[in-house]
């Protein structure tokens, strides 16, 4: 009897929930009292459209930022003390992030005997002093002039912690 009841009530409340639904502002006003749980689903159901919008958008702006961007790890995961890549290519303005991975402190010098011509070094540099102390931490740089530039980390120079970017 119990069953029978419920599944009476719910069949007729879902249907006068559609009706309300797609005939707008004016028929809920005037039906305000009984249909209490119109406004509450129509709400979950337009809250789940927006989510489902908002994980849309950030998968877009992942594979759009994954395009224009490369990372090269600082420290190997072996200990080694290189960059990793160490010989890689970018597209004019592409950013570069630097990361800071292991073996650190670590830190970005670009070479002034072998950057393009009329490159100012110090404009696309760490300073000496300025070290990554921590993993995760990034130095980020885009080159727009194309060619070939040489960069070290100044710490480990010494130990061939050497690289190159070529801008196409
Ligand atoms: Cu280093």
């Amino acid at each position: 009897m119990a069953t029978v009841t419920s599944a009476a009530v719910a069949i007729p409340s879902f249907t006068g929930l559609k009706a309300g639904g797609a005939s707008s502002a004016k028929v809920s006003a005037s039906a305000k009292v009984p249909p209490s749980p119109l406004p509450r689903l129509s709400i979950k159901a337009s809250m789940k459209d927006v989510g489902v919008a908002v994980v849309a958008t950030a998968a877009s702006a992942m594979i759009a930022s994954n395009a224009m961007a490369i990372e090269i790890l600082l420290g190997g995961d072996d200990g080694s003390l290189a960059f990793v890549p160490s010989e890689f290519s970018v597209s004019s303005g592409e950013k570069i992030v630097f990361k800071n991975n292991a073996g650190f402190p670590h830190n970005v010098v670009f070479d002034e005997d072998a950057v393009p011509s009329g490159i100012d070094v110090s404009k696309i540099s760490m300073s000496d002093e300025d070290l990554l102390n921590a993993k995760g931490e990034t130095y980020e740089i885009a080159l727009s002039d194309k060619g070939e530039y040489t960069f070290y980390c100044s710490p480990h120079q010494g130990a061939g912690m050497v690289g190159k970017v070529t801008v196409n």
